[in-house]
């Protein structure tokens, strides 16, 4: 590194310690585009303990979940947290309609400097959101931010994603037994630490409420695991979020106690170290001598004069 660029990194980790947002989302920008002056920058951050609390909330679209986010913010900025929200936009990084929405409805934090508001693109990065999450989390740690919400929508892969990079996972559905029957089949109901009921204020919420219950107990569960309680909530007004958000600190009693914190934090690490690793074989995969034996490997076996699975073993051997 030049001394310019040197210079630019301390003023970078100084503006991220003091909760800089520009500074804040300059580094989480560096850490999506997989720059090579990343691993340094947070090594010289540092990693509070025990960090913040990752708090995720999956569900289908619309059932609410920009919504609970602003509710939540609000409750915990009035028990003088700080907050920092990473939306996750799991259509592409062009679709910026949605998010526009979102941040209009987050605008009421928009001029909160205890409250941090970030779009995340989940494709078109090295690694995925397992690769950069833990990282941005780790960012937002060092700036001071006591929780964090991630708000990724239901679909495909992300709430797998969400789940794995949360202490707890909030699953949200609204009233209609569609609703909460699609869910289960889409196996959203299980990375859910928390299910909550939103739109409450509707008819048909006592109904999904007893539906999600009578699916939770039928689930086999071992001694002393956590029972995923079902909280209903009107997002639009406020209410539940008290009940809401005791669930949550309920959920990091148990997750302290029964040593599940611990080992959620090792599986975390686990995906983290294997993303990065995976992405940067990726990359040394395609590059110089590398992707030149991978082109002409496949010339061969596109004509029959090799065995794919032996192509591949041998490129491994040669890496
Ligand atoms: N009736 C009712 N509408 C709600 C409630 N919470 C959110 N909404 C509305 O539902 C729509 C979708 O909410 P949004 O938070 O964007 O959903 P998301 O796609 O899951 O993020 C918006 O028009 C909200 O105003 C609620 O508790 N009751
Ligand atoms: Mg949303």
């Amino acid at each position: 590194m030049t001394s310019a660029a040197e210079g630019r990194v301390d003023g970078l980790i100084e503006g991220v310690r003091a909760g800089r947002v520009r500074d804040l989302a300059r580094l989480i920008s560096l850490i999506e585009d997989g720059s090579p002056q990343v691993p340094a920058i947070l090594a010289t951050l540092g990693q509070p303990a025990p960090g913040p609390r990752v708090i995720g909330l999956t569900g289908p679209p619309g059932v609410g979940k920009s919504t609970t986010t602003a509710a939540l913010i609000a409750a915990l900025r009035a028990r003088g947290e700080r907050v920092a929200v990473l939306a996750v936009d799991p259509s592409s990084p062009f679709s910026g309609g949605a998010l526009l929405g979102d941040r209009i409805r987050m605008g009421q934090h928009a001029t909160d400097d205890g409250v941090f508001i970030r779009s995340m693109a989940s494709r078109g990065h090295l690694g995925g959101l397992a690769a950069t999450t833990p990282a941005v989390v780790r960012v937002l740690a060092a700036a001071g931010f006591d929780t964090v919400l991630l708000e990724t929508v239901g679909v495909g892969q992300s709430e797998v994603e969400v789940a794995a990079s949360s202490d707890t996972t909030l699953v949200l559905l609204a009233p209609g037994l569609g609703d909460s029957i699609q869910a289960a089949k889409a196996g959203i109901l299980e990375v859910g630490d928390i299910l909550v009921v939103n739109k409450a204020d509707r008819d048909g919420a006592d109904a999904t409420v007893r539906d999600l219950r009578g699916m939770i107990a039928l689930g086999s569960r071992e001694d002393g695991a956590w029972e995923p309680p079902v909280v209903r909530t009107v997002a639009a007004t406020g209410e539940g979020m008290a009940e809401l958000l005791a669930a949550v600190d309920a959920h990091g009693a148990w997750l302290a106690t029964s040593g599940a914190g611990t080992e959620r934090r090792v599986l975390r690490a686990r995906n983290e170290i294997e993303a990065l690793a995976l992405a940067a074989l990726r990359q040394r995969m395609e590059r110089g001598d590398h992707g030149r034996r991978l082109d002409e490997a496949a010339v061969r076996v596109a004509a029959g004069e090799l065995e794919p699975h032996a192509a591949a073993a041998e490129f491994i051997d040669g890496l």
